[in-house]
């Protein structure tokens, strides 16, 4: 079996994706995510530049021997678009492999160790009134466990709160690009956002009582002791967990955090190696590892990073926002279905749109997410209606502080 063609479909449906497809000269296709946000066209290019040419003609059951091959033969190493482009020829020659073996990828991955994958989901709003609506709206979805994001009083944009109004009319709720040529700036004040999550939280179990699982994602805002301070400040809430709480080049800023606070810690979306969490998976720093599977690289290292955790007591919380494809997603539930240290899996529902050029055969029930039993991951794409949504422009948004400085988005 050989690899006869590499082809590199952009997409914008609802959102810009970036799908690699492979082809064998026995016709099997894989599909891989290569989607990272804002980036896309990076990685684009070093698909088709660095890496397709690479591809044809190899055995695609070496899944092993090509990621070590793609990753060494570079010189340059890591990198959040070099490990997205290495992710997507990973996902599609897995995808392959289990279609060829006419298995669901995740039994090639050990097997089901439990029935489905507990679903988390965004609720947010501009104010207490309306989050409480959304937790409401989430809860009748179908979400047993939900994110907590709101709006801060005096600042005028704040991640992941639904209500805001975005470019060219589509509400962003789900997804912070905004389609346009240049980056949005937001505002931000740390010390008016610690002052005001405790009543948000206050608030929610006063509403929704003790029992159901809470996140809240403080997307890389504060210095350490400032995020030691939301941890203990936020213990009485008990916390699922607080996520990117602090940013984290400096592994050991979570030492510090640490020993301040027991809410449990949740890092690594914007990771893409395991050597990015290496201290703080050997020195339990943290409770969950957040990266992507597009973005460290595949399910192979994917695998890997979650098995050495697993060492430490630590669990999986893979990253599914809207910006991971379905094909990413798909790729995050075969591997949340197997590992015995699955924690939980974000879960932001894409839009139709995408669903009409990514067709799925995942379901969400009772709160679990499944991959479905169709060989491989179990998602096909339609070309035709990729076609149909060309590639335009999206950043995420920045961050100023009120003195102008630049500040962690
Ligand atoms: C967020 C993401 O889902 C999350 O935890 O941090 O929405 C993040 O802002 C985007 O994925 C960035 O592309
Ligand atoms: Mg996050």
């Amino acid at each position: 079996m050989r690899i006869i063609a590499a082809d590199v479909i952009v997409t914008s449906p609802d959102r810009n994706f970036v799908t690699l497809q492979l082809t064998t000269d026995d016709g099997v296709t894989g599909l891989g995510d290569a989607t990272l946000n804002g980036r896309e066209l990076a990685v684009v290019a070093y698909l088709r530049e660095h890496v397709a040419p690479l591809l044809l003609d190899r055995d695609p059951h070496a899944i092993e021997d090509t990621w070590q091959f793609l990753y060494r033969s570079a010189y340059w190493r890591r990198g959040p678009v070099t490990m997205a482009a290495i992710a997507a020829v990973d996902m599609a020659l897995w995808d392959i492999k289990a279609k060829v073996a006419g298995l669901p990828l995740y039994q090639l991955l050990g097997g089901a160790s439990r029935r489905g994958a507990l679903a988390y989901g965004h609720a947010s709003g501009r104010d207490i009134p309306e989050l409480l609506d959304s937790v409401r709206e989430h809860l009748a979805l179908g979400y047993r466990a939900i994110r907590i994001q709101t709006a801060v009083p005096g600042i005028d944009a704040v991640y992941g709160v639904a209500a805001q109004p975005s470019v060219d009319g589509v509400r962003y709720d789900y997804e912070p690009a905004q389609r346009g040529a240049l980056p949005a700036e937001e505002d931000w004040d740390t010390r008016a956002y610690l002052r005001h999550l405790p009543g948000v939280f206050e608030a929610v179990r006063h509403e929704f009582g003790p029992e159901l699982p809470l996140l809240h994602d403080g997307h890389h805002r504060m210095t350490p002791i400032q995020a030691a301070r939301l941890g203990r400040d936020l213990e009485p809430y008990d916390l699922f967990w607080l996520e990117d709480c602090t940013p984290a080049e400096n592994q050991d800023a979570l030492r510090l955090v640490r020993s301040h606070t027991i809410t449990p810690l949740a890092i690594g979306e914007v990771f893409n190696t395991v050597w990015d969490f290496q201290h703080l998976i050997r020195d339990q720093l943290i409770d969950y590892v957040r990266a992507a599977v597009t973005h460290a690289g595949g399910i192979t290292p994917m695998r890997k990073i979650l098995d050495y955790a697993a060492q430490y007591q630590i669990k999986s919380g893979i990253h599914g926002p809207t910006d991971i494809s379905p094909v990413g997603m798909a790729a995050a539930l075969h591997l949340d279905l197997a590992v015995h240290n699955f924690g939980i899996q974000e879960y932001m529902r894409h839009g139709d749109r995408t669903n009409e050029v990514f067709r799925q055969s995942f379901s969400f029930e009772g709160g679990l997410l499944h991959p479905g039993d169709q060989p491989g991951l179990g998602v096909t794409l339609d070309r035709a209606a990729a076609e149909a949504h060309p590639y335009r422009a999206a950043y995420l948004p920045y961050n100023r502080l009120k003195d102008g400085t630049v500040h962690d988005w």
